[in-house]
């Protein structure tokens, strides 16, 4: 065991930067023989929550949404996941969206087939239907010019369409590319790196980051990042959308 007193972790009101030197397993009814680190949570004032799945031997991922969607995207490995009696084989970069009111189950995972979820409480808008699961992947999407900027490419994941009241998506960062201006804003994130480092603001302060991080923005937390290295910095990142702002 690699002990040490030293972390780059932070926890603070309105956002938190998470990693993997600070995990604890927690145990997840219906998630087994798999680690289960809950890196964004209630517990710590965030809308949503985000963890972490790294499979081990015979590892299960089974339950119903009832009032949170979940959205499940692998980093690497394979498993098979199955939404009601609906099957397909995930690999890393495919994904898997399952709405309020539906059964999944994953399984057949290669050992050490990290995932990483998403959850939010599912609100629906009178006059649209409840959204649809999808399966997907990330490389048979496209990612545009970021504002116009070739070094910032953005792939959204699921469909932009009122009925989602959540957005996921991959920002692909160049070295040296950065966001175009400090983002201010009432929308929520969930972050995880997937590939590269950089330096992110957040609420002016400044913290080094690198694969494998999570960062959590509350609303307004004020947000910029910068990509360095000599890798595009890549994450994977949540984001509350389409309702009124009560
Ligand atoms: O969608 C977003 O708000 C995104 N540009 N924010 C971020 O990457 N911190
Ligand atoms: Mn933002």
């Amino acid at each position: 065991m690699k002990i040490s007193a030293l972390t780059r972790s932070v926890v603070t009101r309105n956002h938190a930067v998470i990693c993997p030197d600070g995990y604890v397993n927690s145990v997840v009814p219906g998630w087994t023989n798999c680690r289960v680190n809950v890196i964004i949570n209630e517990q710590m004032g965030a809308g949503l929550g985000q963890t972490l799945i790294t499979a081990e031997i015979g590892t299960v991922i089974s339950g119903h949404t009832e009032t949170s969607q979940i959205f499940f995207y692998v980093i690497s490995g394979q498993c098979t996941a199955k939404v009601d009696e609906n099957e397909k084989t995930l690999l890393g970069g495919h994904f898997v969206y399952v709405p309020t009111g539906h059964s999944y189950h994953l399984d057949e995972c290669t050992t050490g087939t990290q995932i990483v979820t998403f959850h939010k409480v599912y609100e629906p808008l009178k006059g649209h239907e409840h959204p649809p699961f999808i399966f997907g992947n990330a490389e048979k999407i496209d990612g545009p010019a970021f504002l116009g900027d070739p070094a910032l490419r953005l792939q959204v994941l699921l469909p932009e369409d009122l009925s989602f009241d959540m957005a996921v998506n991959i920002f692909t960062y160049d070295p040296g590319g950065h966001l175009p201006f400090v983002e201010t804003h009432i929308m929520e994130h969930g972050l995880l790196y997937l590939q590269g480092q950089g330096v992110y603001m957040l609420d002016h302060k400044w913290y080094p980051v690198q694969k494998g991080d999570a960062i959590w923005m509350a609303p307004y937390c004020q947000q910029w990042f910068t990509a360095m290295g000599k890798e595009p910095a890549v994450y994977i990142y949540y984001k509350n959308v389409n309702r009124f702002p009560t």
